[in-house]
């Protein structure tokens, strides 16, 4: 079993508050700062043991990572094994298939930030004193370069997305760690998301052992453009009112419908009561007995974003392939005005403020990202790019499949409804590598 009292809590199971802020800092007094590493913020960490026991949370969650970068600023030369995490985000901009770093804040573009704090609670007030407390203390030894708040959405829009689809879904469990699998969710190695751990095979230095690669993204998203198109291109099809064609075509490039119900058992109509349903809204791999799996996409196109980043039964059963990611992230930026959605114009910026975690980037966040969603020819020849993430350094994206009346029919998306403003690779190491290695 896992040592769940030296694993950073947000890796396997997510803070998940109402409230996180991303507090990216450069370290600008190195001996200070590790005297205070150990002494102030390593009591602060929030372990998943604590994570797991409701009498055990603090008030305010705190987790900390280190890019390249800042290992190198703490005297720490040894190599932790993945690429990606050692040249930084920056250099991979291009793989990613970003259109430049024209979109990107000006902070992550380049190797400057050296850590990200993570703090979430349940108010913004519990995080705003934290953070005052733990700058007090920090005072002179870090360099605050950017921050991003992320706040769930009001109301019943809690735990959806931007776009308005429900998140947080559908994460792997982990061997030894996750007792009771939901129905239909995989199941990985505990290696597949923590370092050092039994399918981990990569050679790293023993005190990154139990840490993860921590993938951040601020990816903003044009709702008012996405939902325009979805107006502008209802499926037309016999029972369907447009509003219906157009709700279809958004759970269609999705996977799922704004409840969670996917679409591969809701194929035609949102299903609220199946989304809600732990036990059956994950409880599917894409193939059916009265349809061929290489070539039916009348319950779910092959480029729907589910599809493409979990492809379940297209890659074959039992377990489905060993790119697996677990997502931990949260929205950010205010809702919708009025102005903007009768413009169909996003003039203040809203998003996701992505984080994925893995033991090894390049199988991780970098696969899904460049070989599934990016290409044309993932999971089948010609089914296009994913309608949601995929990016083309700016050009259209031809997808197939997203008309149940005609699979072969392609539509050109000419806008990114996600954008990515870029980010950084980092490193959440174990508590004990925080008090053993870091500090020292
Ligand atoms: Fe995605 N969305 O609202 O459309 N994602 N995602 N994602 N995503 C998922 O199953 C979304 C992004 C994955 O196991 C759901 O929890 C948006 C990136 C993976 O079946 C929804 C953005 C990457 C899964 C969204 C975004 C991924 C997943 C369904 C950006 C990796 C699980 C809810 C703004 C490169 C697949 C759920 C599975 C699910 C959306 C980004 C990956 C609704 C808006 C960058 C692995």
């Amino acid at each position: 079993s896992l040592n769940l009292t030296d694993v950073q809590g947000d890796v396997l199971i997510g803070m998940k508050k109402n409230r996180e802020l991303f507090y990216f800092f450069s370290i600008a007094d190195v001996a200070t700062f590790k005297s205070n590493l150990s002494s102030t913020i390593h009591p602060l960490i929030t372990s998943t043991t604590q994570l797991l026991d409701v009498n055990k949370q603090p008030t305010t969650m705190l987790n900390i990572a280190f890019s390249q970068s800042g290992l190198t600023a703490l005297g720490i030369s040894d190599n932790l094994g993945d690429s990606d995490f050692s040249n930084g985000q920056f250099a991979d901009l291009a793989n990613l298939g970003d259109p430049g770093s024209a979109n990107w804040v000006p902070e992550f573009a380049g190797t400057g930030i050296h850590g990200v704090m993570l703090f979430a609670s349940d108010t913004q007030a519990n995080i705003d004193s934290e953070v005052a407390s733990l700058e007090s203390s920090l005072k002179g030894c870090i360099t605050k370069t950017y921050t991003l708040q992320g706040a769930a959405r009001p109301g019943s829009q809690a735990g959806h997305e931007h776009f308005g689809y429900l998140d947080g879904i559908s994460n792997p469990g982990v061997d030894g760690f996750t007792v009771n699998p939901m129905p239909g969710q995989a199941v990985v190695a505990s290696g597949e998301i923590l370092v050092g751990e039994t399918g981990d095979s990569a050679t790293r230095p023993a005190w990154a052992k139990d840490g993860s690669f921590l993938v951040f993204r601020q990816l903003k998203q044009l709702v008012p453009e996405f939902n325009k198109f979805l107006t502008d291109n209802p499926i037309v099809e016999d029972g369907l009112t447009a509003q219906q064609g157009s709700d279809l075509l958004g759970a269609r490039m999705v996977g799922r419908w704004k409840s969670g119900a996917p679409v591969d058992l809701a194929p035609k109509f949102d299903d609220p009561a199946l989304g809600a349903d732990p036990t059956r809204n994950n409880n599917f791999t894409f193939e059916h007995p009265d349809a061929a799996l290489s070539s039916d996409q009348t319950r779910c196109p092959f480029s729907a974003h589910i599809r493409k980043t979990r492809p379940r039964a297209d890659l074959g059963t039992p377990e489905d392939s060993v790119h697996h990611i677990m997502r931990a992230g949260i929205p950010y930026g205010p809702e919708v005005s009025a102005d903007e959605a009768s413009s169909s114009t996003t003039s203040t910026e809203r998003g996701l403020a992505f984080v994925a975690y893995q033991s090894d980037i390049g199988a991780g966040f970098h696969f899904m990202q460049r070989f599934w969603a990016n290409s044309a020819t993932f999971v089948h020849r010609g089914v296009g790019a994913d309608p949601i993430i995929g990016a083309l350094a700016g050009a259209a994206r031809l997808v197939n499949g997203l008309d149940p009346t005609n699979t072969t029919k392609s539509l050109t998306l000419t806008t990114d409804f996600v954008v990515s403003r870029g980010g950084e690779y980092f490193f959440t190491p174990s508590l004990s590598a925080i008090a053993n290695t870091l500090s020292v």
